[in-house]
């Protein structure tokens, strides 16, 4: 069992020794192939896919076991490392320590919005691009939009996801009007005057490749989704009467059949169920 730590009470030491790990996953071509299978799993609701990894019941589990993954492949380098998690409802502003030199590094700069600060900076030669949305070679960011500004989610709007007692509502997708607290978390369920909610504005108030398919050739994804984690749990201890749903197949009319998965249905691409993924005691627990 090990910790995941706040990323603000990192040691100097031990942003040194994450960095180090996420370098080395580079360098040997894991960190590439964990961006390639997030793009892979990236289906939107217009699509006739399967969604597993977003937009659907499974955004949760999915993205648990990824970064499980991720985690084991640092650990693998530096037994020490975890992924750390970042509460983006306290540590709101561009000018905070995460996006020091000596961790994410900042902004992008110029028109192409290029991250030439810290360890992941084009000029580095340590981090080139090579699964991008474009033919950019360089990690971009754009943090706050200030052409367009955005902040990042209150933790009064955290909070209304974490009031909802149900877990996901039908139609199971990005359009649920109604609710549940999968879709208000990952952020879809906003009028569209004001698309972006929680999880989903936190990938926009970045910016760059954070905003697509190939989002974790940010490595702050990583800590973006820790904290996305570690709000499952909080709403589970909330909610100890609430469950995974759907938690029964779905009825054969239903248009939603085998583009989610309920709670038993084998989740890609390991095979195993949305239920295997509830809880991670014995495995890590997050300080708080
Ligand atoms: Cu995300």
């Amino acid at each position: 069992m090990y910790t995941r730590q706040n990323q603000k009470n990192l040691t100097a030491a031990q942003r040194k020794r994450f960095v180090a790990a996420v370098l080395e996953l580079k360098r040997d071509g894991t960190y590439d192939r964990f961006v390639r299978t997030h793009d892979r799993y990236f289906v939107p609701d217009d699509d006739d896919g399967l969604r597993v990894g977003h937009m659907s019941p499974s955004f949760f589990p999915w993205h648990r076991r990824y970064l499980l993954d991720f985690e084991e492949a640092l650990r693998a380098v530096d037994p020490t490392v975890s992924v750390p998690y970042w509460d983006w409802t306290t540590d709101r502003s561009p000018a905070d320590p995460l996006w020091g030199e000596d961790f994410m590094g900042g902004t992008g700069q110029g028109p192409e919005r290029k991250v030439a600060t810290g360890p992941f900076a084009h000029a580095s030669g340590n981090w080139p691009i090579t699964v991008g949305i474009t033919e950019a070679p360089f990690l971009t960011r754009n943090l706050g939009r200030p052409h367009n500004p955005i902040t990042l989610p209150t933790a009064a709007e955290l909070q209304t996801a974490l009031d909802d007692p149900v877990y996901d509502m039908s139609p199971w997708d990005s359009t649920a009007s109604a609710g549940g607290f999968r879709n208000k978390l990952e952020g879809w369920a906003a009028p569209r005057s004001e698309r972006w909610r929680n999880h989903n504005k936190v990938h926009q108030w970045i910016g760059g490749h954070m905003t697509g398919g190939t989002a974790p050739n940010d490595p702050v994804f990583w800590l973006h989704h820790a904290f996305v984690d570690l709000i499952w749990d909080r709403w589970q201890a909330r909610h100890p009467g609430s469950g995974y749903l759907p938690d029964a197949p779905l009825d054969r009319w239903d248009r939603q059949r085998g583009r989610v998965l309920t709670r038993e249905d084998p989740m890609p691409p390991w095979g195993i169920p949305p239920s295997s993924q509830l809880g991670h005691a014995g495995v890590y627990r997050y300080e708080v």
